[in-house]
Parts: structure tokens; sequence; C-alpha cells
């Protein structure tokens, strides 16, 4: 077993249903709209795949896809004035775009929190 498994940084694979909003684009505030999306985590790369026909991303965002280059990326929990939801992460990546990431599922969303810690290298807070 290694001696430090929540420092590990090695490929982390993840996928499943997640709600998703953009709030920052760019670094500039956009208007929100959480999305229902499947999620897919797989080495530096988090792909959010539309699960419906009336996907629309952030603004103009016609592919029905997304994809998040998690190196240089943050993960945290939000505060309670990014969100009235429960569980909400927030993701920044280094290019100025601003995620947050949502489930109502408890143990759900912490091991979404685990994964993208592990990816992005930072400790996973107690
Ligand atoms: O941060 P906000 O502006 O309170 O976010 C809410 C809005 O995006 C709202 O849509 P409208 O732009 O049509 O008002 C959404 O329905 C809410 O879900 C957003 O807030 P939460 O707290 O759910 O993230």
């Amino acid at each position: 077993l290694p001696s430090s498994p929540k420092h590990q940084s090695t490929d982390q694979e993840k996928y499943g249903l997640l709600n998703v909003t953009k709030i920052t684009e760019n670094g500039k505030k956009i208007r929100k709209n959480w999305t229902s999306t499947w999620a897919v985590l797989q080495g530096w790369s988090l792909l959010f795949q539309g699960t419906g026909a009336s996907w629309k991303f952030g603004g103009n965002q016609s592919k029905p896809e997304f994809n998040v280059d998690l190196k240089g990326a943050t993960v945290e929990w939000a505060t309670k004035d990014k969100s009235s939801k429960k569980n909400v992460l927030e993701l920044k990546t280094i290019t100025g775009t601003e995620l947050l990431l949502q489930s109502d599922n408890d143990g759900w969303i912490k091991e979404w929190h685990v994964a993208l810690c592990n990816t992005i290298g930072i400790p996973v807070p107690e």
C-alpha cells in the first residue's frame, strides 16, 4: 500500500453524473446555467458531456461537451455565497475558468473531491 494515499497523483479515473455550471470564463463572470452532465475524469482531463438535448454550457457552447485541463487547477468546497445548493465544489482552471460541481449525494461529491485533489496533487482536506 502507498504510505500516503492522500497524496498520490497517479492516474485517477472516474465518471458519472454531476451537476455543473460555469461561473467565470477567461476571468470574466458569466451567468450561471446549472446542467446535468456525464463527467469523465481521465489523467489531467475532466470532460463534461451533455446528458440531454437542451445542452447549453455557460455562454455559447454549441458542442455538447466541454473539456477542462486540470493542470494548475484548484478545487475546494464552494463558499455559501457561490451557491445556495449543498455539496458544491469550486474548480478554478489556470486559464481563469471557474466551475461549480454539485451532487445531492454526499458520498458521491466527496469521491469526486478526493479524485480531483489526487489528480491536481493537493491534500484532501479532512
Ligand atoms: O448565483 P445566482 O445568480 O443566485 O444563481 C442562481 C441563478 O443562476 C438561477 O437562475 P436565474 O439566472 O434564472 O435566476 C438558478 O436557477 C439558480 O440555481 C442559481 O443559484 P444556485 O444557488 O442554485 O447556484
